[in-house]
């Protein structure tokens, strides 16, 4: 049976005040790089931007959780947070956005299709459960080659867990107990689909026993839970232990993407509800009732986070699109180009 971690809220899990002070930083970096896609897009200046506003906790304790040069990420596109957090630029995502040449994949990804090879983020597509298969292999790899010590880190949302491609992927990983962690960010809705019309349990979790393997299931509005639940499972997977499902519940404050109007599916009731447990306000009590950062330190931080992100939006903006002649490039070997 799927296990909920023992863990009462904001437990400071042995993290230094500069790690938790740290967890803080990325929530509020992740949430204004958010609002800024947003903005953007409703300014007419970029096409597209996904919101992952209420994911914050899932990104920074799993983040902190992932040994950096190591183990591998396969984010999906609501991690933000989470590949920032692990060492992408956050620079790259406002270039995704603005789809700037100068890009890690020259403009011509979707924005929030992270990649970065050095940190040692997949890539990944749009298509729903589509890397799961391919981060078991990456795990499958590391087993190959009797690799010790690194794990994969594989994330996807609750919608995900209806895909066939999700359950050969899990599947697989536990008959060959490949290193890695499935992390599920239960956000309630697939878009329009509640979870309710996804399945006929309440948690993704119980889906780990139908193939022998522990599930566990953290507060995704507590960084700290998701922390202790990832490196428990992170642990677990680079010692020999097998895959683990964590599954982080969460709530989707925004709409799907700039493109869902979710006021068609959703009542505000609803979402005001859920804002009762925004990771964000909530973790800052945490932080100053224990004395780790003052109310004026948090405000400090918070102007500095947008400081920074206000300054890599216009060193973005003020970049070129890609040369029409780079479109093939890293598509086709050589100078092959098709259609022309
Ligand atoms: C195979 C496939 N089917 C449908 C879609 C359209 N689609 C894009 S995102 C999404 C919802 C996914 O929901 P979930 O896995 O819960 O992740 P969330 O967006 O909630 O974080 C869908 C259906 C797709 N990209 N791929
Ligand atoms: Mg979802």
């Amino acid at each position: 049976m799927a296990k909920a971690v023992e863990s009462p809220a904001f437990e400071r899990r042995g993290l230094s005040d500069e790690q938790l002070q740290w967890v803080l930083r990325n929530m509020h970096l992740q949430r204004t790089i958010d609002n800024r896609g947003f903005q953007l897009n409703r300014q007419g200046k970029i096409p597209f931007a996904t919101g992952s506003e209420g994911h914050e906790g899932i990104h920074a304790g799993a983040a902190l959780a992932f040994e950096r040069g190591k183990d591998v990420l396969v984010p999906y596109y609501r991690d933000v947070g989470l590949c920032v957090g692990v060492g992408m630029d956050p620079f790259d995502v406002l270039l995704g956005m603005f789809a700037r040449g100068a890009e890690r994949q020259g403009g011509r990804q979707f924005p929030s299709h992270f990649t970065d090879h050095a940190i040692g983020i997949m890539s990944f597509s749009s298509i729903i459960a589509a890397h799961c298969p391919h981060a078991a292999g990456a795990a499958y790899g590391m087993k190959y080659r009797k690799e010790q010590d690194r794990a994969v880190l594989c994330c996807f949302g609750d919608g995900a867990t209806s895909e066939g491609e999700w359950h050969e992927a899990m599947n697989f990983s536990a008959v060959q107990r490949l290193p890695i962690v499935w992390l599920c960010e239960n956000n309630e809705w697939a878009i329009s689909t509640p979870r309710t019309h996804q399945m006929a349990i309440k948690d993704v979790a119980q889906k780990a026993d139908g193939y022998g393997m522990p599930g566990a299931i953290c507060d995704g509005s507590d960084p700290l839970s998701v922390y202790a639940a990832v490196k428990a499972a992170l642990d677990r997977a680079r010692t020999g232990g097998g895959p683990t499902l964590v599954e982080a519940k969460c709530y989707r404050f925004l709409s799907h993407t700039t493109d869902d109007d979710d006021r068609t599916y959703r009542t505000s009731e609803e979402i005001e509800k859920h804002r009762e447990l925004d990771p964000v306000p909530k973790y800052e009590r945490y932080l100053v009732e224990r004395g780790v950062m003052s109310p004026e330190e948090i405000e400090a931080l918070k102007k500095d986070v947008l400081r920074e992100v206000n300054e890599i939006t216009d060193r973005a903006e003020a970049l070129p699109y890609p040369e029409p002649s780079q479109l093939y490039v890293n598509v086709y070997e050589g100078t092959h180009e098709p259609w022309l």
